[in-house]
């Protein structure tokens, strides 16, 4: 059943925009016309697409889409070769891949090609997805200013009586990344219930955490900037609604 999966699954996101046209074309096959095996392979695939999305849509929500990343991490993401022999596109050769994983690397190399190239797959794997709307450029620019602010922003952190107040600085790029995502942040914070602001800076934005119920200060302390920076994982979601153009960050 699981290499069944398996063999749906790596169809849907190995391929190019012609496997994922043939996957929609097969949905539409008279049923009665299917071979007992194909019925089985069409039904796993159809149970499994409802698995993801218990919303409806084509993405259920973020445990929907935590599930659909984890799955194609298992997989390698999609990164099969191409062009497998076999019946339906290359079962044998999948049940080689489920067997041999370990002999296939997984890591796409650079964290934010990763990350991009998991979002491509998961609008290409939807048929619902509208192509006038993608912007993938839009979510690169982002990924740079997150890397420009987890990897390059000064933060300077200093502890008051009831808070944490840090001066989060950099120079170009670095800078307007700064003002851009940090300022941003402290709506997520308040959604957590924490107290936060932004002040503006020459060289960045300075960022107040106020300690409350929802978080002390001794845990503000050790979080510091990046700690701070990194609650609420929203992150994931809004690079996909990045990427379909629905959402500017
Ligand atoms: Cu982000």
């Amino acid at each position: 059943m699981i290499s069944i999966i398996g063999d749906w699954r790596a169809k849907r996101y190995q391929g190019n925009g012609a496997e994922t046209e043939r996957t929609i074309a097969m949905s539409k096959f008279p049923w009665k016309t299917l071979t007992a095996g194909a019925v089985l392979l069409a039904g796993t695939a159809l149970a499994f697409a409802a698995q993801l999305a218990p919303g409806g849509g084509p993405m259920g929500g973020p445990g929907a889409m935590h599930q659909q990343m984890h799955e194609q991490m298992m997989r390698g993401q999609g990164g099969l070769p191409q062009g497998m022999p076999g019946g339906l596109n290359g079962h044998g050769a999948m049940h080689g891949q489920n067997f041999g994983a370990a002999t296939l690397p997984t890591s796409p190399g650079q964290d934010a090609f990763g990350a991009i190239q998991e979002i491509v797959q998961i609008l290409q794997a939807d048929p619902t997805t509208d192509w006038t709307k993608v912007n993938i450029a839009a979510l690169r620019e982002h990924l740079i200013d997150m890397n420009e602010v987890t990897l390059h922003a000064k933060a300077d952190a200093q502890m008051t009586d009831n808070g944490i107040v840090i001066a989060v600085t950099g120079d170009g790029r670095t800078r307007d990344a700064i003002k851009r995502m940090v300022p941003a942040h402290v709506h997520e914070l308040a959604g957590l219930g924490w107290h936060a602001n932004t002040a503006e800076l020459p060289d960045g934005v300075k960022l107040t955490v106020t300690a409350n119920q929802a978080v002390s200060l001794a845990k503000l302390k050790a979080l510091g900037f990046i700690g701070i920076m990194v609650q609420g994982g929203h992150h994931q979601p809004h690079h996909l609604m990045m990427a379909k153009g629905a959402f500017v960050h």
